[in-house]
């Protein structure tokens, strides 16, 4: 934890804690509804969007899932891939994206159309692997499928997210809703296996100073979306679970004792093989440090589309 910098660093937390974490940070949606959400959120220090952060020192950016929920998961989705059977490999799947800009009532918190339209080419870039030669192409692209704008300036500050979500939310599983908003994160995301329950909230919440050309320093290249859509397709950080081996269940991505701040070559903060994949964007180092998905996450994550969103 830094006070003076955006950080995504991070320990793994109880929920409980994370959400009085949060109120404490001065977080804009109640205890109660972070955790009716089943969602945990990162953490920041101060507010506004020069302390924003990807994670905080005490949460985590989508609800907690324990080990014994972590394992369930899996099998759930086994279950459902023995049924319905995988994603033929190198099939490509186009997702539409929905993008609300939530503003306040001055109208603040607006971005442009310019913006949106590099942030959908950021999405396509980063899922394709175009940013290393050691990136693997998950196989989907995405199209913009409608932008709408609202001032309101409870859900600009991400009040009442259940609600706004359920209200503005568009299209079925296979859609990914970006709501732009201004809290004390980057961002937080849902999962594909919850999305059968609580369809409405189904999506990512993004910092809309995030997008490429935002005020976020360091975190303004628009891979704080990469980041959230990865855990949207069912990816876990890789520091899930700390240094384990079961650690974020994909076999290419080293375990990693805790989160990345900055881009630290070489970082190796667990014994187990492999440095530490601060490259990776589901971990939480800067934006300009992001380069890949590993070739076990893109499978990871057809197979996560197979079984929830298909
Ligand atoms: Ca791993
Ligand atoms: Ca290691
Ligand atoms: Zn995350």
């Amino acid at each position: 934890m830094r006070l003076t910098r955006p950080v995504r660093s991070l320990t793994i937390a109880a929920a409980a804690a994370v959400a009085a974490t949060a109120v404490a940070a001065g977080t804009a949606a109640p205890a109660s509804a972070r955790v009716a959400d089943r969602e945990a959120g990162c953490v920041a220090e101060g507010s506004g969007p020069a302390a924003a952060a990807r994670g905080g020192f005490a949460g985590v950016d989508h609800r907690e899932v324990t080990a014994r929920q972590q394992a369930a998961i899996e099998r759930r989705t086994q279950r459902l891939l023995d049924q319905r059977g995988s994603l033929r490999a190198g099939a490509t799947v186009t997702v539409p994206v929905y993008v609300h800009v939530m503003r306040d009532n001055q109208g603040r918190g607006d971005v442009t159309n310019t913006q949106i339209n590099q942030q959908i080419t950021v999405l396509n870039k980063t899922f394709a692997g175009g940013e290393s030669s050691a990136a693997a192409n998950t196989g989907f692209q995405f199209t913009l499928a409608g932008v709408d704008r609202f001032n309101n300036t409870t859900w600009h500050n991400d009040r009442q997210s259940a609600s706004y979500r359920k209200q503005t939310r568009q299209g079925g599983a296979n859609a990914l809703n970006i709501w732009l908003v201004d809290f004390d994160y980057l961002g937080i995301a849902t999962f594909p296996w919850d999305y059968k329950k609580n369809p409405g909230i189904d999506g990512i919440r993004v910092h809309y100073a995030s997008l490429p050309g935002g005020s976020i320093a360091n975190y303004n290249l628009g891979e704080t979306a990469t980041h959230e859509a990865g855990h949207w397709f069912g990816l876990y950080h890789t520091f899930q679970g700390g240094c384990t081996t079961t650690n974020d269940e994909v076999a290419d991505t080293p375990a990693q004792g805790g989160p990345t701040t900055g881009c630290p070559e070489g970082a190796d903060t667990c014994s187990l093989p492999g440095l530490d994949p601060i490259h990776n964007y589901m971990d939480y180092s800067y934006d300009s440090c992001y380069t890949q998905f590993t070739p076990n996450q893109a499978t990871r994550t057809q197979q996560m589309w197979a079984a929830y969103r298909a």
